[in-house]
């Protein structure tokens, strides 16, 4: 188990986010769960480990204690597409480097280092990011491979990362949805140009967003399709 593990030190976190809900768990099934029991926009809820992580659409998230930062944050609602996008914007700027597969997979070098998956709750969307950090190693059964920060060089602490987390999460979940959608266009190479296999079976090379947030895809036949659920893998 990673040395952080014994020392995530959640005053300095507190700290450093005054006025800031945060409550911290040693362990959980999911912060997800945890978000529920109290809907209070702003509050973050942390856990060293989760015993249920979970993915998108029912799939698990691997929550190796210590090792992970496995935060929820609790947003007063806003349209969906883009707040999918907004976190991921801010996964990647919290960790400093990396490229964004729409939605918001964080990879570096083509490897999984940060998921995000967005609830609707009342009127409320629970966000909840799990960026890899000091693993050292993953099953090779992955859907797309993984990576931690250390494992690509990038060394933080999970602290300093949950802080940014934090501030970057505050400032892209405020901009307008223009600003959003410039600035995942600006950053993500997933937006145009890239070959893709969509997990409805579609392949074809991306060709922008549409006002919504949504991907669209041009078919080698001249047919532009938008995905509106499902990931995208590069072919
Ligand atoms: C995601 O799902 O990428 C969203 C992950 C969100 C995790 C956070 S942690 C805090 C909060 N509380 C939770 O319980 N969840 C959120 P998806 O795109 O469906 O990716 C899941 C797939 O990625 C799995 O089926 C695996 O193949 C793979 N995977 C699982 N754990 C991984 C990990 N730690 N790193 C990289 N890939 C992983």
């Amino acid at each position: 188990m990673p040395n952080s593990a014994l020392h995530f030190n959640i005053d300095s976190v507190k700290a450093r986010l005054p006025g800031r809900r945060i409550d911290w768990f040693k362990s959980l099934d999911s912060t997800m769960i945890e978000a529920r029991r109290d809907l209070q926009p702003g509050r973050v809820v942390v856990a060293e480990e989760q015993t249920a992580g979970m993915g998108r659409h029912g799939r698990k998230w691997l929550s190796e204690p210590g090792a992970g930062l496995y935060v929820s944050v609790i947003l007063a609602a806003k349209p969906v597409p883009v707040i999918m996008l907004s976190l991921g914007l801010a996964a990647r700027r919290a960790i400093g480097c990396g490229d964004i597969r729409w939605p918001n997979d964080v990879l570096i070098n083509g490897k999984k280092c940060a998921g995000v998956l967005a609830q609707l709750e009342a009127d409320t969307i629970i966000a909840g990011i799990g960026i890899n950090v000091a693993q050292t190693e993953f099953p090779d059964d992955l859907e797309t491979p993984a990576t931690s920060l250390l494992l690509e060089g990038v060394t933080v602490s999970r602290e300093d990362l949950l802080v940014a987390l934090v501030e970057f999460v505050d400032r892209y979940t405020r901009l307008s949805s223009d600003e959003i959608l410039r600035e995942f266009t600006n950053t993500s190479t997933y937006v145009s140009g890239k070959r893709v296999r969509v997990e409805t079976g579609l392949q074809g090379v991306t060709c922008g967003l549409d006002p919504a947030g949504f991907l669209r895809v041009r078919e080698d036949n001249g047919t532009e399709t938008t995905i509106l659920a499902g990931g995208v893998r590069p072919l």
